[in-house]
């Protein structure tokens, strides 16, 4: 299965974000409706600001997707927060399902004074142009497969939009573009590019896993700390000064250890991050909206 290898392994260049932007540019101009996935959990990260300029005044829909790995009551405040905006948001669970039929009846409400207009001038058959664009492991293949209804995205990873446009009909009146358009992550500053490596975003092979684990946990002691010892029973009253004490205890409850009982930080750490984008710790959001 090709396209299931991990997102993560592109590298990208100079060269293949000015491929991106350049084919998605392109695609851009095909459709009438730009549907960005984001990660719910990142819903800041998650995003390239470049798309801005790429799409400029093009009618679009932000879709928090993995909705059901981030906080019910987060993911409402940042539709909220999109709609006061005048963005509109939705959120979706694409491996579900959920919320994604909501996405295409939005797509054609937001386009349909236009479909009207172009049907009362005679046009028969018209019908409304979407595609989905985001960075890589969003979960855009499976919001298509899922809106597709079948596995139509063999698009692999590669940077930008790479096949020849083929259209995929959703229902009679409106289309997708059967390929995604892969962002680049930016890694502008360094809490966005952690919390990309944090969901999974960034290759393993690059990044310290220890070090990510350690930022992880100081993260999550801020207003996670009850998922965080929940999950791993850690007494209400541990008492600990750093971080590192808490990926310890979790080590010795997880039984990560080496010879000799100590702790294997190496083991513990890949655990723990593999359980927060599982959503093993719970259902967490790590960027807030901005209050307004
Ligand atoms: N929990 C959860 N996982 C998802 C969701 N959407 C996608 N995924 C998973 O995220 C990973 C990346 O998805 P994929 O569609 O390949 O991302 P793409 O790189 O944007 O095409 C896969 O393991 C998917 O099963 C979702 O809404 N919820
Ligand atoms: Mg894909």
């Amino acid at each position: 299965m090709e396209n299931r290898q991990n997102s993560t392994n592109i590298n990208w260049y100079p060269g293949h974000m000015a491929k991106a932007r350049r084919e998605i540019s392109e695609a851009v101009k095909l459709v009438d409706v730009v549907i960005e996935l984001v990660d719910a959990r990142i819903p800041m990260a998650s995003r390239n600001p470049i798309l801005n300029e790429i799409i400029a005044d093009k009618p679009r829909i932000i879709v928090l997707n993995k909705a059901d790995l981030a906080d019910k009551t987060e993911n409402q405040k940042w539709i909220n927060y999109f709609n006061i905006e005048n963005q509109v948001a939705l959120e979706t669970n694409s491996s579900q399902g959920a919320g994604v039929k909501k996405v295409v009846d939005v797509a054609y409400e937001l386009m349909k004074d236009k479909l009207e207009k172009k049907e009362k001038k005679g046009m028969v058959g018209a019908s409304i142009k979407v595609m989905i664009v985001g960075i890589p492991n969003v979960g855009k293949s499976t919001f298509i497969n899922k809106i597709a209804g079948k596995s139509t995205t063999e698009t692999g990873n590669k940077p930008g939009v790479t096949k020849k446009n083929q259209w995929v009909r959703l229902n009679e009146r409106i289309q997708l573009l059967d390929t995604p358009g892969v962002l680049w992550p930016k890694f502008d500053d360094e809490v966005t590019a952690r919390h990309l490596a944090y969901i999974g975003t960034i290759k393993d092979t690059i990044i310290d896993i220890e070090e990510l684990s350690l930022n992880l946990v100081e993260e999550l002691l801020i207003e996670n700390k009850d998922k965080l010892f929940e999950r791993y029973k850690i007494s209400e009253d541990f008492e600990y000064e750093m971080p590192i004490e808490i990926l310890e205890e979790i080590g010795r409850k997880r039984g990560c250890l080496v010879k000799g009982g100590e702790i294997d930080y190496t083991k513990v750490a890949n655990m723990l991050i593999d359980e927060f984008r599982n959503g093993k710790i719970g259902a967490i959001t790590l960027e807030k909206a901005p209050e307004k």
